[in-house]
């Protein structure tokens, strides 16, 4: 493998377009000056990337607002990117004196400087590494296919702590992945704070798999959460799983089981065997305080109220139940995010299914997508990354898999059968049955995770599996340097 520089062509996810320069190269030195256009927006992007660059390199580089021409800049600027790019798209040129991201909008200039990260050598992510750092030469114009590149952390089998979701937002969004769908809620834990309803969290936030002490995030805690994301361009779309998959909740108060009688709480892996009772008026004042509370704690658009599973529940009540939570959730300003199976259901304008299970029949959704229903596609064979690897893998599960590197990027979104413009994007969950460290996740997501985000990034045209494990081989010492848990599959080249 060489040792030189990052190559413009060995971004990944692929950018639309790419036009290398050999002699445009640009190197970062101890004069080098971080220059901020645009206004309060572009000050986000620039403070984060002036300190990891800081870090990285140990100069000064500091940021400037003026007009002045220093002989070595960066220069980040906001408002003045190409409008057919939309607001998450820009331009990167490599200069030998300069080096200049573009974007219209703050999150266009977040991807447009993840990009540039990528151009540097990988141990820029750790502190105080040696030089040189030259930038590849050329220029990039760049624009996400989907609007959802989605990324889903089951922290109710297993909690995880805010860190460590930081920690995961922070490897996702180098990978322009803009969506968190964190699973919070299941039978064996529930993990957000409802101020009414504090036993949710006090008896049913205090068990998982396996035995464990469980957690929850306080609403101060979730909000440190969601603030992060958005500093990374990433929304977080909060799931809380119903009506089945609810055990935690079931236990935590009698009064919401039909006999009164609170189940013990569960450590397994079992799926199907809990319910709400979509016919007792509780049900109803629980979730309208879940989905509100949650709302308020919720800057972005989506509720996603679960809905898979429901091996318990009668179809006739799951029906019942599903309609009436999708409509709170729209009383509360909110889309509802389901899981494939409630497109059974006739859902609200403006809905989104995630498809899933590719063993199950299609009719409903192909009914739903022609009623409106936008489609997140996350076919379980291809998407997710809970699955082992090979036969080999110590970790994770098989009833989907296994799924190889390759087989998790050898897939297009366009080949499912909903229309392209039903098709909002793509999405990569991560059940956490057999996940319990930070490890655990980093070696399951990495290297799958950047596949999917190619998949939903790059240009159809840019998809090319030879070219791709090169590419990911190329991560290898950037996660190294970043501390990062990843599967040395032996299907990447890896130096
Ligand atoms: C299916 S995916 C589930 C989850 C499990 C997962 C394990 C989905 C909507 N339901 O309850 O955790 O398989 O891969």
């Amino acid at each position: 493998m060489r040792a030189g520089p990052a190559r413009m062509p060995d971004v990944i996810p692929a950018p639309m377009v790419v036009r290398p320069d050999p002699d445009a190269d640009f190197t970062l030195t101890e004069s080098t000056v971080l220059s901020v256009r645009g206004g309060a927006a572009a000050a986000p992007t620039a403070t984060w990337l002036a300190e990891l660059l800081r870090n990285g390199t140990g100069f000064a580089l500091p940021l400037a607002s003026g007009d002045g021409h220093p002989a070595s800049v960066i220069t980040l600027e906001l408002g003045t990117g190409e409008p057919d790019l939309g607001d998450e798209g820009y331009t990167l040129a490599v200069h030998p004196g300069s080096v200049v991201v573009r974007a219209g909008a703050a999150a266009g200039l977040f991807h447009g400087a993840e990009t540039l990260r990528q151009l540097l050598p990988g141990r820029v992510e750790s502190a105080g590494s040696p030089g040189p750092w030259v930038v590849a030469g050329g220029e990039i114009v760049d624009r996400p296919r989907y609007p959802w590149r989605g990324a889903m952390l089951d922290v109710a089998r297993h909690f995880f702590r805010v860190a460590d979701v930081e920690r995961f937002i922070d490897e996702i969004a180098l990978y322009k992945i803009n969506v968190l769908h964190l699973h919070l809620s299941d039978d064996q834990g529930w993990r957000i704070a409802i101020g009414r309803w504090p036993r949710l969290t006090a008896v049913g936030g205090s068990s998982e798999v396996g035995g464990g002490p469980g957690g929850h995030y306080t609403p101060e805690e979730y909000g440190r959460i969601v603030a992060h994301a958005a500093s990374r361009q990433v929304t977080v779309v909060p799931e809380i799983d119903m009506p089945g998959h609810v055990n935690a909740a079931l236990a935590s108060y009698p009064a919401l089981n039909r006999d009164g009688t609170a189940p013990p709480r569960y450590t397994g892996i079992d799926v199907g065997f809990s319910s709400l009772c979509a016919n007792m008026p509780i049900t109803y004042r629980f979730v309208e305080d879940v989905v509100r509370e949650l709302a308020a704690m919720t800057p972005g658009p989506y509720i996603h109220i679960g809905g898979d599973e429901a091996g318990s529940t009668p179809p006739a009540d799951y029906r019942t139940f599903i309609e009436r939570a999708g409509r709170i959730v729209v009383e509360h300003g909110r889309f509802p995010v389901v899981w494939a199976e409630a497109t059974a259901v006739p859902l609200p304008p403006g809905a989104v299914a995630e498809y899933w299970d590719t063993a199950v029949g299609r009719d409903s959704l192909d009914q739903a997508v022609r009623a409106g229903v936008r489609v997140v596609l996350a076919p379980a064979n291809r998407c997710y990354l809970d699955q082992k690897y090979d036969s080999g893998t110590p970790l994770g599960l098989t009833w989907a898999g296994p799924t190889s590197v390759e087989s998790a990027y050898e897939w297009d979104p366009a080949g499912y059968g909903v229309p392209d413009d039903r098709v909002e994007g793509v999405e990569a969950p991560l059940f956490s049955e057999t996940l319990a460290t930070m490890g655990d996740i980093e070696q399951m997501a990495f290297p799958r995770l950047p596949g999917i985000a190619e998949i939903g990034w790059s240009p159809w045209a840019a998809h090319d599996w030879s070219s791709y494990r090169r590419r990911l081989a190329a991560q290898a010492p950037r996660w190294e340097a970043m501390g990062l848990n990843f599967h040395r599959s032996p299907e990447v080249p890896w130096p």
